[in-house]
């Protein structure tokens, strides 16, 4: 096995062997994993992290295809982790995105990482947290997380974002109201993709009241942006509004304010990861003869006083 020291050099000096090794050993909680980790964080630079969400089909990996290379032809290195719900029926979805992506796999400068959500053995948020900063230790200005969809799981890894963009697309059956409450909160930038469909003009419309209320609302800079992805077109302003919502988040104190809640939730889930394996062998050992509630106060006694 590699020592530590080396794949820290690996890091720094953006291999991407030595990242996915990383990445794996932090994944799986492999020994290694926390002296890893404790070393990064001098090493992390500036970075961006911008999450991608929406329903599938709306283009998001198209989208984060294009942002990849408007971002590497100004000369930034781009981490991408695309969050894999682990389903089969997404099977085919994913498959297009390793296609779609595979032309960025060659270049050393984008680094991809999928992770899935299920059937892993810690938290989603402490593993895509740590491939952040994994990925910004070896120099990504821009990390980019895809995810699927707008459930729990899929809201906590957004809110490892500095800045989220929702991805919408005419034609989807969406509807806009079941998802605003939970959006309105965490979305800065509503793209309509696909305007070269029919529909396009009316999404614009009302997103761009979401964008409004949204304003109204948090007080939060709110963009409305329209792209045809598979065609290149938008993707410039996409980028500009980007840059305009960092600048403003940095000046307002909001971008501090999400990195800290970020960093909470990290924590916390590292915590729980941690008390989860401890719980279980002490749970199946027990003798269960109080109630579960009650079982579960005695052993977090136990465990505390173990720590
Ligand atoms: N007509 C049209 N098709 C697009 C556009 N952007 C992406 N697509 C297509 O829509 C499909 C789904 O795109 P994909 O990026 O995989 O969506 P994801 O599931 O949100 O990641 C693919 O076949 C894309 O080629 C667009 O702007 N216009
Ligand atoms: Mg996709």
């Amino acid at each position: 096995m590699k020592s530590i020291d080396d794949i820290l050099a690996g890091i720094t000096a953006g291999q991407p062997r030595a990242i996915g090794r990383a990445i794996t050993l932090v994944e799986n909680q492999q020994e290694g994993s926390e002296a890893v980790l404790s070393h990064l964080d001098s090493l992390v630079c500036n970075y961006l992290v911008l999450g991608i969400t929406g329903p599938p089909g709306a283009g998001k990996s198209t989208l984060t295809s294009r942002l990849i290379e408007q971002y590497r032809a100004d000369g930034e290195r781009v981490g991408v982790i695309a969050i894999d719900p682990s389903s089969p029926l997404s099977g085919g979805a994913i498959l297009g995105d390793r296609i779609r992506m595979m032309r960025h796999a060659k270049d050393p400068d984008v680094v991809i990482r999928s992770m899935a959500t299920r059937g892993r053995l810690g938290g989603l948020c402490s593993a895509a947290g740590s491939a952040v900063r994994i990925m910004a230790a070896s120099g990504c200005s821009k990390i980019i997380i895809e995810t699927v969809g707008v459930g729990q799981s899929e809201m906590d890894i957004i809110g490892l974002a500095d800045l989220t963009l929702l991805a919408l697309a005419p034609g989807l059956g969406d509807d806009i109201q079941a998802m605003k409450a939970g959006l309105l909160e965490v979305v800065d930038l509503l793209v309509v993709n696909k305007n070269d469909l029919r529909g396009a003009e009316n999404l614009a419309m009302d997103l761009e009241g979401v964008a409004r209320q949204r304003e109204d609302k948090y007080g939060l800079p709110t963009r409305v942006c329209r792209t045809i992805a598979s065609e290149g077109q938008g993707i410039e302003q996409l980028v500009a509004l980007i840059a305009e919502l960092e600048s403003l988040h940095s000046e307002s104190g909001e971008m501090n304010r999400r990195r800290q809640v970020s960093r909470n939730r990290e924590v916390v889930d590292w915590g729980l990861d941690m008390i989860r394996e401890k719980l279980e062998p002490l749970a199946a050992l027990h003798k269960h003869e109080a109630s579960p509630q009650k079982t579960a106060v005695q052993l977090l006694q136990k465990l505390w006083l173990d720590l």
